[in-house]
């Protein structure tokens, strides 16, 4: 008999952080939105959710870290956008941010949700975070909430 273990995308009780990035701020209030608008849709009170401003992608995982260790939150939920434009900047910071993001979960042993657009243009970026069609910020609620009941179960 195979045991099959599932996340359900439903929440009761559980605390979120959310770090959302300041820089391109007209896509990442859109994420910040749908991921919000989410979370209450699948359970999470208002006040069960917190979040914090950085200055950029970059500053992302020093801040989720230090919300994941807290003992009040239970998993964190990374937001931000990376615009291609014209500089090599653009590598150095999603790299940092994807990076820094996974390791984050890995040393807390707690969902560590990446939200964070990588996009070539800023017209992709404005896709990617449509009410009404694909919403990147909207995945990730649901992503952290799968992954803080299914972490529950094993
Ligand atoms: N930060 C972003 O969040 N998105 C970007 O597109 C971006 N670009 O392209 O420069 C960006 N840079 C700032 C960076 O995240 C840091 O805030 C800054 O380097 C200070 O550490």
């Amino acid at each position: 008999m195979i045991k099959i273990i599932e996340g359900q995308v439903k929440s009761k009780g559980k605390r979120y952080g959310i770090v959302v990035s300041r820089f391109n701020d007209f896509i990442t209030k859109r994420l910040l939105d749908g991921c919000l608008k989410e979370l209450r849709r699948c359970g999470v009170k208002d006040s069960e959710v917190t979040v914090v401003w950085v200055p950029g992608a970059f500053e992302i995982p020093l801040v989720a870290r230090q919300l994941n260790e807290k003992k009040s939150i239970d998993a964190v939920i990374c937001l931000g956008a990376v615009i291609r434009g014209e500089t090599f900047h653009f590598d150095l910071v999603a790299r940092a941010a994807s990076e820094g993001i996974a390791q984050v979960a890995l040393l807390t042993k707690k969902p560590a949700i990446f939200g964070v657009l990588t996009t070539e243009t800023i017209e992709q970026a404005y896709k990617r975070s449509e009410e009404k069609g694909d919403h990147k910020g909207r995945d990730a609620a649901r992503t952290a909430i799968e992954m803080v009941n299914l972490l529950r179960k094993i």
